[in-house]
């Protein structure tokens, strides 16, 4: 199919999700799942056949932007799964009803999830947190909600910076918030009770794909016997590495690192790995809208909800 015929709003969405203007694994979703709507609600397709090519067209291009959050893909796999039919209209009509179910799903995980891991939280606990996630704000915000009162100890977050995002949250909901440069962190797991992160992918392992530096955090949080939580609503289960495949992890711009004048007369190799891989052992809980999980125990709800060849319709 010629790109020209993959809706603007496609293409809009899928460079705002490359730049990161929208971002977090539950926004890229919902970005996502509206953008393949656009695509059936403004598309000229003539037959059923032809706007399901599109919508595949639609689903590659999004596909492409970043590759390690599977929120992305479980969306393109639930949208495109819906969309049936036998003529035009009736495609059409589905895949809005199926954005329509899906975006009411996200927000109700998201409400569920925060309400499972703010049990996980005492009246008085200090949270350190990583990044900025939607999932585990909500864990937190459930707590306050509860009347439990909550301290917070929130992680710059390099290169990106967005423990800043978190902070702004915390400190609007009226959250005591201590905000810290990331080498900061093992020193001040002695004044926390809890780690509490989100994720952008969780594997058949239990293995937890989430912002760089989570790995190192949770390590020290088990030095220092700190629990660490991750809320992670279901559409972060991988069920591609049910088979054994692996997670890619995204490299980012040097420039998110360095700008253009600390890199003047520099020749150096700059890293920028945007996500690590923190194992299993050094989680505690993975809280979900379907209950909280021992990490080494998701596989079964991973199997229940994806089965075990999820396919990858976008490319068929
Ligand atoms: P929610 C973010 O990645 C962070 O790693 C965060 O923990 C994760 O997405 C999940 O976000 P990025 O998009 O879905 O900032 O919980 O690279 O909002």
């Amino acid at each position: 199919m010629a790109t020209g015929e993959v809706r603007q709003s496609v293409t809009e969405t899928a460079t705002a999700i490359a730049d990161m203007e929208i971002r977090g694994a539950a926004a890229i979703a919902e970005a996502t799942a509206t953008a393949l709507r656009e695509q059936a609600v403004q598309s000229e397709a003539a037959d059923a056949d032809r706007l399901r090519a599109e919508l595949r067209a639609a689903a590659r291009h999004l596909y492409d932007t970043r590759p390690t959050a599977v929120s992305l893909p479980n969306t393109l796999r639930y949208v495109l799964g819906r969309a049936s039919g036998e003529d035009v209209d009736a495609v059409r009509e589905s895949v809005v009803a199926a954005v329509a179910e899906f975006c009411d799903r996200l927000d109700r995980a998201q409400t569920d999830l925060g309400t499972i891991g703010a049990s996980r939280l005492q009246d008085g606990d200090t949270v350190l947190m990583h990044c900025h996630s939607t999932d585990a704000l909500a864990c937190l915000e459930a707590a306050l909600d509860q009347g439990k009162d909550i301290a917070a100890i929130v992680k710059e977050t390099r290169p990106r910076r967005q423990g800043v995002l978190t902070a702004h949250h915390l400190d609007d909901l009226g959250v005591d918030v201590r905000f810290v440069v990331d080498s900061a962190a093992h020193r001040m797991l002695a004044e926390a009770d809890h780690v509490l992160v989100g994720a952008d992918t969780i594997t058949a392992t239990g293995t937890v794909i989430n912002k760089i530096g989570t790995a190192g955090l949770a390590v020290s949080a088990r030095e220092r016997d700190v629990p660490v939580t991750v809320a992670a609503q279901t559409l972060k289960l991988d069920p591609e590495t049910l088979s054994g495949g692996g997670v890619d992890i995204e490299h980012r711009a040097d420039a998110e690192v360095l700008d253009a004048e600390a890199r003047t007369d520099l020749d150096v190799d700059i890293v920028n790995p945007a996500f690590d891989e923190t194992p299993p052992r050094y989680v505690d809980a993975i809280v979900t809208e379907r209950g909280q999980f021992p990490p080494e125990s998701i596989v079964t709800l991973m199997r229940d909800l994806y089965g075990s060849e999820p396919g990858r319709p976008w490319e068929e």
